[in-house]
């Protein structure tokens, strides 16, 4: 049996990756911060909240990471913990930086201290990309951060090759585009479209603000990407993979696509701030658009090229955009049934 370490269990990829690793009959042991609320749900959601070892750390503190790695002999470490949130990165850029660029060096060195045949997986992030440079984002694509966000995750992208080259460890980056489920955090925009219609639905809510809805991205299902996660660090060598589905969608066309399934027509009226979106069969303007919700600079466009991982790792995504929002729609209906 192979013991490995989450770091950000709690979040959404961690909880989809520690059940994915349970079925694989790992010993799980999750790095979780300590919270005066319970941010377990996920976990309870998916079954697994018993069947998972809990240690109390935090990414900043390396004395607390060096605990767990004495307290365990751990094979594989999923560094999944981070301040998440690309907005929130413009309000704290410095703890946003310490956590997700800092906490990514603390691990490797604790690794590199105590054992380098330790497998160590950093989730870097296809927003390093950012004011894109090449139309379809590769490996090879040169990277252009525009938020504390990406450049906190581009440092961690490059210490993590940086410890792969210096010191022959194995370490590698995945660069994952997007990904969703009904698991994911209701501040990002995929879940708070899906949540928001819900409750317009059900008559609990009025109007769904949004900022950017000319954004587009390429939106995968966070369930299949825990896969790819798990088989970049089963290679034979340690290398970076880009994972995405390949094909990008504005949030309008998210937007469009979800309240079908709470059988809404969306008819697009105005431009710019005062854009909104009327559903034909009540004729109430149901989105609005709220300027507040802007980032001080937006990455507009992301699509990814994930052939490096079809060929490597025989993966390749399995649930499509049309398949993914039905999904969270149904699960954010099911509360208001
Ligand atoms: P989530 O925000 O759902 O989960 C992140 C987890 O990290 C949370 O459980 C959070 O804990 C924990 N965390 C935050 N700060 C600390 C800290 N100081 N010490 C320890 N743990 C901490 O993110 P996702 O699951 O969506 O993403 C997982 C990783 O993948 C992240 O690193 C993210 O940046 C990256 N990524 C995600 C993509 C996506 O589309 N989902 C795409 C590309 C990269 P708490 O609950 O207490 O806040
Ligand atoms: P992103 O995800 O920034 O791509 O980062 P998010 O869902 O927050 O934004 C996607 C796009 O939608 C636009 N947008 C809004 N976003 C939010 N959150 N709320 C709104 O009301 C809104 N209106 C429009 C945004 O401007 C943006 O263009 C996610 C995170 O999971 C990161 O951790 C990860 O690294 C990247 O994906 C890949």
């Amino acid at each position: 049996m192979k013991t490995a370490l989450i770091t950000g269990i709690a979040g959404q990829d961690g909880s989809y990756l520690a059940k994915l690793l349970l079925k694989k009959n790992y010993k799980v042991i999750g790095l979780d911060r300590r919270s005066s609320r319970d941010d377990r749900w996920r976990l309870e959601y998916l079954d697994i909240r018993n069947k998972v070892t809990i240690e109390y750390a935090d990414l900043t503190e390396i004395n607390s990471i060096y605990r767990i790695f004495k307290k365990y002999k751990i094979e594989e470490v999923y560094n999944l913990g981070a301040q998440s949130f690309v907005a929130s990165s413009f309000l704290t850029p410095i703890t946003t930086c310490d956590v997700n660029a800092l906490g990514t060096l603390r691990i490797l060195e604790v690794i590199k201290d105590l054992d380098k045949s330790i497998k160590f997986y950093q989730a870097s992030s296809s927003e390093m990309y950012g004011k894109v440079l090449q139309k379809k984002q590769n490996e090879k694509t040169p990277f252009n951060p525009i938020s504390p966000y990406a450049v906190s995750k581009l440092f961690s992208y490059y210490i993590t090759k940086n410890y792969r080259e210096s010191y022959d460890m194995f370490a590698c980056n995945g660069i994952l585009f997007n990904h969703e489920s009904p698991l994911r955090g209701e501040e990002f925009v995929t879940r708070k479209i899906t949540t928001t219609l819900a409750e317009i639905s059900a008559g609990k809510s009025k109007c769904l603000y949004l900022g950017n809805i000319n954004s587009k991205r390429d939106w995968g299902y966070a369930g299949d990407y825990v896969e790819a996660i798990w088989k970049i660090l089963q290679q034979k060598k340690p290398l970076d993979y880009v994972i995405s589905t390949g094909k990008t969608y504005s949030v309008k066309e998210f937007v469009t696509l979800a309240a079908s399934f709470f059988g809404m027509k969306i008819i697009w009226k105005g431009r710019g701030y005062e854009e909104v979106g009327i559903d034909k069969k009540s004729n109430r303007v149901i989105i609005k658009i709220d300027k507040k919700l802007y980032r001080p600079a937006e990455v507009s466009y992301l699509v990814g090229d994930a052939s490096k991982a079809k060929r490597d790792l025989k993966w390749k995504p399995k649930i499509n955009l049309y398949n993914l929002v039905k999904m969270m729609c149904e699960a954010d209906a099911k509360k208001y049934k």
